[in-house]
């Protein structure tokens, strides 16, 4: 299949999910949510993140004063559940791999929530690609390079998106600068959810 567009090497499939492909996601989130609680992870330097978080999968992401790192337990203790099949379908679909990722982060996003440009590399092996699955409002992704600084681009991502970042662009610092609220209806309370599948080991 054919991205719609690509961005600095990141294969965007606008629209790739329809409304009830969509609503049916949000029903296995809402009991990942029950299982393993939204929380606020601290940063390095002990500032809460404004984006909720949570995982399924075998390793879920966690941050604290200790550094970034995957962790086989919720903060509560518990295991993280299994990664909902529909889910799992996305990745397998637009990756074309046989192996199925060992995590999908949970990143809830209310009015004004953002995520700082940073890098993903809390992962064993970066030859394996990252699939974002945006849900809800609309969200300013801002893509910039493998190097700090230099000039970005940005995109909006709106529902249904779906993200591929391989190659190049697997080390690209990327972040969130805002969410326009009330662009959808998928989400009871508003704001904007992101999936993203990773290979850990
Ligand atoms: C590029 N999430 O969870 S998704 C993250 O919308 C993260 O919540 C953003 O950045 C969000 O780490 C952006 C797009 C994305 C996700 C992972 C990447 C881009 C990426 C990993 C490597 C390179
Ligand atoms: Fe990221």
């Amino acid at each position: 299949m054919k991205p719609t567009l690509t961005i600095r090497g990141f294969d965007v499939f606008r629209g790739y999910l329809d409304a009830a492909k969509q609503r049916e996601i949000v029903g296995n989130l809402r009991s990942v949510i029950r299982t393993a609680p939204l929380f606020s992870p601290e940063t390095r330097w002990g500032k809460k993140m404004s984006v909720q978080m949570t995982s399924a999968g075998k390793y879920g992401w966690f941050s604290d004063r200790r550094g970034y790192r995957y962790e086989e337990h919720h903060p509560n203790g518990g295991a993280w559940p299994p990664i909902p099949e529909a889910i799992l379908r996305v990745w397998h679909e637009v990756s074309g791999l046989e192996r199925a990722p060992d995590c999908c982060l949970l990143n809830l996003y209310r009015a004004s929530a953002k995520m700082g440009m940073h890098q993903d590399r809390d992962e064993a092996d970066f030859s394996w690609p990252v699939v974002s699955i945006s849900l809800g409002d609309d969200g300013l992704f801002r893509i910039a390079n493998e190097e700090r600084g230099g000039k970005t681009e940005s995109i909006w991502l709106q529902s249904g998106d779906v993200v591929v970042m391989g190659g190049k662009a697997r080390l690209h610092h990327h972040g969130i600068d805002r969410i326009r609220s009330g662009t959808s209806t998928l989400l009871q309370n508003g704001g904007r959810i992101n999936l993203t599948m990773r290979v850990v080991d």
